[in-house]
């Protein structure tokens, strides 16, 4: 008889057990319905790769072949293979001067216009096989693979579609199987190639060749698949349709593919400024040459620091990346002049960014999503999380006139550039915005993206508060990131931001 009084106690005491764990969970619910959900994204959205390329910032392009020993821009593709003769090439000293200019990705010109190729093509005998360079045994796109890589640099490659050498260019079926094969050697022989370069040039008079570029896109992302792959029309990064270097002042990331065409002159308009209607998430690249030339000339020198400065903020300070063309010379070695001038580069980026003097602010908002939640506040912009953390303003029927402010906590602060960021991981956002320095606008701009940096036109400035005023956005504006900065090198009498 006493068997079920010890099983009802064992099972009242189970019943308290489960009750006492429902109830837990139920807690441990409510307490998560406390956390206020980020707001819905905007499409269209970047890729992986393409958020990874974005961070990246200020990547190098190598422009080398038989050009580099003929003064030369186009070659012609009558070029003997002998004239290619580097007797000092030494990739480790390229990737030692992209180090010094802080880059993360370097693209080299495996085969240009002339239809040379820095690496043994089984393809073709036009290439370093055919030159005294290490008796035709050397393989330059090896070589640059390997330094690179043991510097932590990832290595991206360029083919010109335009061969002006081999016979096959201008037979369809012909020259797109040539093409497809070397994309095949270059992407399955030298390990992991971040971004590819499919340049849209060709000259006048040119056989009338039809580029199946669909068979090369899906060739090259069976073959690499964190491969960001560029043309004047993406399909993952777009040109900037000049090559000065200069993105529009207002620039989105986004834009309509269906408009775009590779080779055409009529889209640069529109791809230097993106569409803030457009459905594909193609951020815009801007390349441009340390030199005049794209090849070494032994008669050009490189661009003054002030110079390069500019080309950064009207690059990297409109939303893109910058792609800077640095030539190695005839002996193989990227001349001293230009190391000197990377170094410089850097270190006055470093210079002017590497102190914030937002930090010495408090932050403030018009509201915040999520009241009492820590997610989206107001200080979230001065982490060092660019991207994930950000302050976004509370959901509300009619936008507009959203703000964040920055008070000087020890006395004023002095500043000439203007650093914004937006979250852009849930869609570029912002039409319009403005900045107000104790109350008087002092700049006013369109997109910001990924970064918006304004140099203050009024040149320096000492203030106790600064403001952006969120005046036009595609829906809840999120910014990632600001910045207030102090850059010595620029002096606005001397130039003046377009
Ligand atoms: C252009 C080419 O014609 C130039 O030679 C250079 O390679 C530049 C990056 O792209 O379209």
């Amino acid at each position: 008889m006493a068997e079920p009084i010890i099983s009802s106690s064992i099972f009242s005491i189970f019943i308290m057990l489960l009750h006492l764990i429902l109830s837990r969970s139920e807690l441990h619910i409510n307490d998560q319905l406390k956390v206020t959900t980020p707001p819905l994204p905007i499409l269209p959205l970047p890729s992986y790769s393409q958020l990874k390329w974005q961070q990246r910032e200020i990547i190098m392009f190598h422009h080398f072949g038989v050009n580099t020993f003929n003064d030369s821009e186009w070659g012609t593709g009558r070029e003997s293979p002998h004239i290619f003769n580097p007797t000092r090439l030494d990739t480790n000293q390229w990737a030692d001067a992209a180090a010094h200019a802080g880059v993360s990705l370097v693209i080299l010109t495996a085969k240009h216009h002339d239809g040379f190729c820095l690496w043994p093509s089984r393809y073709t005998d036009h290439s370093v096989i055919g030159s005294p360079w290490k008796h035709g045994r050397g393989d330059v796109v090896r070589e640059f693979v390997d330094a690179f890589k043991a510097r932590n640099i990832d290595s991206g490659l360029y083919l010109s579609p335009w061969d002006r050498h081999d016979p096959r260019y201008g037979h369809a079926n012909k020259y797109n199987e040539y093409y497809l094969a070397q994309l095949q050697e270059l992407l399955m022989r030298y390990g992991s190639v971040k971004e590819i370069w499919f340049d849209g040039a060709k000259g006048p008079n040119t056989p009338n060749m039809t580029y199946y570029f669909k068979d090369w896109f899906s060739m090259v992302k069976e073959l690499q698949s964190t491969i960001n792959i560029f043309s004047d029309a993406g399909p993952d990064v777009r040109w900037v349709g000049d090559e000065k270097g200069f993105a529009g002042s207002t620039c989105w990331s986004t834009i309509n593919r269906t408009s775009l065409s590779i080779g055409n002159a009529s889209i640069v308009d529109y791809i230097n400024k993106g569409d803030p209607k457009g459905t594909d998430w193609l951020p815009a690249e801007c390349d441009v040459s340390i030199r005049t030339g794209w090849f070494w000339h032994k008669s050009q020198s490189p661009k003054k620091l002030s110079e390069l400065l500019e080309i950064y903020y009207k690059s990297v300070g409109r939303n893109c990346v910058l792609l800077l063309n640095v030539p190695p010379n005839s002996t193989g070695l990227i001349p001293e002049s230009d190391v000197r001038r990377l170094k410089q580069f850097r270190q006055a980026i470093d210079t002017i960014f590497s102190s914030n003097l937002a930090l010495k602010c408090s932050a403030h908002a018009s509201s915040q999503r999520g009241v009492g939640s820590s997610d989206y506040k107001p200080e979230n912009v001065l982490d060092d999380d660019h991207l994930w953390t950000y302050w976004t303003p509370s959901e509300k029927e009619i936008r507009g006139g959203d703000w964040i402010e920055f008070r000087a906590l020890t006395g004023k602060i002095k500043f000439n550039v203007v650093r914004i960021q937006e979250a852009i991981g849930l869609g570029q956002r912002i039409k319009k915005h403005e900045i107000y320095v104790d109350g008087e606008m002092v700049a006013k701009g369109t997109t910001v993206g990924y970064k918006k940096l304004h140099r203050l036109e009024k040149g320096i400035v000492e203030a106790l508060s600064v403001r952006i005023k969120i005046v036009e956005a595609k829906g809840v504006p999120l910014i990632s990131s600001f910045g207030l900065h102090f850059d010595p090198f620029w002096n606005p009498k001397e130039e003046v931001d377009t």
